[in-house]
């Protein structure tokens, strides 16, 4: 199974994505992200064998014990890749520690299970768009909100069909200790 994980954004973070993306349409092409899929990925794996899923299951669990809910704010546009197809994001302005303390810790939970990913460094954002031509004319001034994130998810994703499904494998609330 293809699998990765990711953190899920609370509804307010979800809508002013969502009002971010809407403003792009009128201005940059390219495949749009629904904002069903919007997500924060953590760490991606790729393909695991389906009978090992459970192992990293426990892991990202475990890797998540006692870190707490954390509040986050919204940030720049940004994109990776070729500016005529690019990856096309938005990144966070506040909560930068929190988000780079949790893919350590899913990251750190997955190297001692032995599973490899992805080893590019972490930059929390959230993808909106793929193949976007950001080559001319200037981008929207995104749609900024501060919310809570509390939930991490382990994500099979289901490139088969026309657009990506991500089935939830595991998912594991942040709780502070004690
Ligand atoms: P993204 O985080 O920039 O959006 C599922 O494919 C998710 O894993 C996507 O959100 C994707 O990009 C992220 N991802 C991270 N590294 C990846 C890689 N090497 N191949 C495919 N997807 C990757």
């Amino acid at each position: 199974m293809r699998l990765f994980v990711a953190a899920q954004l609370p509804v307010e973070l979800v809508d002013a994505l969502a009002e971010t993306s809407a403003s792009l349409r009128s201005c940059v092409s390219g495949r749009f992200v629904g904002p069903d899929l919007f997500h924060v990925t953590l760490a991606f794996l790729g393909e695991v064998p389906a009978m090992q899923v459970t192992e990293v299951a426990s892991l990202v669990r475990i890797s998540c014990d006692g870190m707490p809910p954390f509040s986050t704010t919204l940030g720049a546009l940004g994109s990776f890749g070729r500016r005529s197809q690019a990856v096309l994001w938005q990144g966070f302005s506040a909560g930068q520690d929190e988000w780079a303390e949790l893919a350590r810790r899913v990251r750190a939970g997955l190297d001692e299970g032995g599973f490899a990913y992805d080893g590019k460094g972490f930059l929390p954002h959230v993808t909106l768009m793929r193949r976007a031509n950001v080559a001319h004319g200037t981008l929207p001034v995104p749609c900024v909100e501060r919310g809570v994130v509390d939930t991490v998810v382990l994500y099979a994703s289901d490139l088969s069909g026309p657009r990506p499904r991500y089935e939830p494998i595991e998912c594991v609330k942040l709780q502070q200790d004690g």
